[in-house]
């Protein structure tokens, strides 16, 4: 089995696989992405040409797989570890679906939508559109509080799909609208995303990269190095 999967160590569509990845520990090959680099991008734009990372490519199926939900669906299918991230019964499938899109739309997409904004030009910011970003992460913060209520993972009682989707969104949306003041059940949930091992790995890797985040200066102390291993 050779798996490839492009993408680059900072981005956060790219970590919701990454996670994927390290919590069945499947062998995979990473090949860097750089979209800024008109040249070094070229190949991977043959690969998938609207540009969007991370791909998967299955040699053994010679197989090109983008779009996150997707790639995870698929490692599930034709990769499966000791940790299953889809559930097997259909009721929770649906569900599990439907809170991947919710992190990956109202959470994920309006903060990408607020940073990207931040490295605009002047006289090409998008007033509007960040305002209309804003108003979609407040309230799916509130949702997130309200859905965790009573329960551990955002589907079912294992990790799986949407805490895929869940952890990195929050991790940059946490940066720019910070919750912990404000949504204590989230924040909780928040920790208990953070603390898991495939998350921690995912985030240091991106560390050396946080330079490059235009919120660089917003990013929680406790996210800038490793944790003191224990004695
Ligand atoms: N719906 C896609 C979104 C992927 C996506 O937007 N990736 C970002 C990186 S986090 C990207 O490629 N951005 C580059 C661009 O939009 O030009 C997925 O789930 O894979």
């Amino acid at each position: 089995m050779v798996l490839a999967l492009y993408f680059h160590p900072l981005a956060s569509f790219c970590h919701k696989v990454l996670i994927a990845l390290y919590e069945n520990e499947t062998p995979f090959i990473g090949k860097v992405v750089d979209l800024a680099d008109k040249d070094a991008s070229a190949s991977f734009l043959e690969l998938w040409p609207l540009g969007k990372i991370p791909v998967l490519h299955d040699d053994d199926r010679d197989r090109t797989t983008p779009e996150t939900t997707i790639i995870i669906e698929y490692l599930d299918q034709h990769y499966p570890g000791a940790r299953p991230l889809l559930p097997s019964e259909e009721g929770q499938r649906l569900e599990a679906r439907l809170w991947d899109r919710f992190f990956d739309l109202y959470v994920q997409v309006p903060v990408g939508k607020v940073v990207t904004d931040r490295l605009r030009a002047d006289g090409e910011h998008d007033l509007r559109g960040v305002a209309d970003a804003m108003s979609t992460l407040g309230a799916a913060y509130d949702m997130i509080e309200r859905r965790m209520a009573d329960r551990t993972w955002a589907v079912g009682e294992r990790f799986g799909l949407a805490d895929c989707a869940a952890a990195p969104a929050l991790f940059y949306a946490g940066i720019v609208v910070p919750f912990p003041k404000t949504h204590a059940r989230l924040a909780a949930y928040f920790d208990r995303l953070m603390d898991r091992a495939s998350v921690k790995r995912t985030i240091a890797e991106a560390r050396p990269y946080f330079h490059l985040f235009p919120y660089k200066d917003s990013i929680p102390t406790r996210f800038l190095q490793d944790e003191p291993a224990a004695d």
